[in-house]
């Protein structure tokens, strides 16, 4: 049994929606000629423009299915309520008929479209980063902001462990207890070798996780060595540019064998953050905001004020100096790749 039980307002609303389907009024879909199933509830596993791949939650069977013109946005991991095809013609078309409400949604600003949602339902991100093509902290720290800002939990996890010298492994620990201090869990794994991958598949089996992170860290890598038959396609780190290729052009979302389910996602390569405001960023670095709390002036900007407690504390070591220069970093590069849109006063405070 699903858990997404039909409210009456949700009942109604299908049937409202179906009386009008019936009536041929939504000529936008043109290949639906009245030739639906009853109405079920399904997961969004992957979306293609006006169309998606939904699957029914009980049986698991895929549908390709259109989306309602009237639908403002869906996304992988939207549980919706839709209508199967009733044959198994493989150019049957479903429908998808209400997207239900979503617990948690992950959005990432997209310079064209304004913030984008990529993935709803989500119980954990798991911010992936690499040796190759980089490891930055800054770049961890901006998926951790993003997470932050979305109220979802994040997992870092560091990939290509094989890569690491041993030197380099002793700083990766030391920066890693630093997020695990601040209470963020953290792993290391190496797709190409298995390390740590029984670990990681332990810690995801009850979750609806998310792999998130730069082109090229080796996302599809690590479902594909998680869930077997996945067979997710990888790409290469350029060797010129040492960036990745972009090889994910879209969220899918897959199915542990012992319950479970994770979407894959493809990279960015600057996860930008110009829809937060000044307030947002310093609550999303959470030492960084219990230290504010003491600060003298309301208004302090963590820089030279006087009585600024942030400072005292990075003096004290409480706070690490790379996370105070990145969230610094942040703060200065916050407006960069902003659309215009954006720039107006008021609006920026305004998106959620
Ligand atoms: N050495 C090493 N290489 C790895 C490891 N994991 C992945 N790679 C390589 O990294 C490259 C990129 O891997 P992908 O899995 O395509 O990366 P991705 O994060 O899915 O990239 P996008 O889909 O573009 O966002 C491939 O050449 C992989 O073989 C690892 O643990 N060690
Ligand atoms: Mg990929
Ligand atoms: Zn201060």
């Amino acid at each position: 049994m699903s858990k997404n039980k039909l409210t009456m307002s949700q009942k109604r609303n299908v049937a409202r929606r179906v009386a009008k389907l019936c009536c041929n009024q939504d000529n936008d879909i043109p290949e639906i000629q009245g030739e639906l199933g009853a109405v079920a509830e399904g997961t969004v596993v992957s979306r293609y423009g006006k169309t998606a791949l939904v699957e029914n939650n009980d049986s698991r069977i895929l549908f390709r299915v259109y989306i309602r013109r009237t639908i403002e946005s869906i996304v992988t991991g939207d549980k919706v309520l839709f209508r199967p095809p009733l044959t198994s013609d493989e150019k049957a078309f479903g429908l998808v008929e209400t997207v239900l409400p979503r617990t948690a949604l992950l959005s990432r600003p997209d310079y064209y479209d304004g913030l984008r949602p990529v993935a709803a339902n989500i119980s954990l991100i798991v911010t992936v980063t690499a040796k190759q093509p980089e490891f930055s902290t800054n770049i961890i720290d901006r998926y951790v902001a993003a997470a932050e800002y979305s109220k979802i939990p994040t997992l870092i996890v560091v990939n290509k462990h094989d890569l690491f010298t041993e030197n380099e492994k002793g700083t990766l620990d030391r920066i890693l207890s630093v997020y695990r201090e601040i209470g963020y869990e953290t792993m290391t794994v190496s797709a190409s070798t298995g390390f740590g991958i029984n670990s990681l598949k332990e810690r995801l089996s009850q979750e609806t996780s998310i792999l998130a992170g730069q082109s090229g860290v080796g996302k599809s890598s690590i479902l594909n060595v998680l869930i077997p038959g996945a067979r997710a396609e990888t790409g290469t780190v350029s060797e010129n540019s040492n960036l990745g290729q972009h090889t994910t052009t879209g969220s899918r979302l897959y199915h542990f064998e012992n319950g479970g389910v994770i979407i894959d996602s493809p990279g960015v390569r600057e996860f930008a953050l110009w829809h937060l405001s000044r307030e947002d960023l310093t609550k999303c670095y959470r030492e960084i905001a219990s230290a504010a709390a003491s600060c003298r002036f309301r208004d302090c900007r963590h820089k030279d004020d006087p009585g600024c407690a942030v400072r005292e504390a990075v003096s004290q070591g409480r706070i690490a100096d790379f996370r105070y220069e990145n969230y610094h970093r942040i703060l200065e590069s916050m407006t960069d790749n902003m659309p215009d849109a954006y720039r107006t006063p008021g609006k920026r405070n305004s998106r959620k």
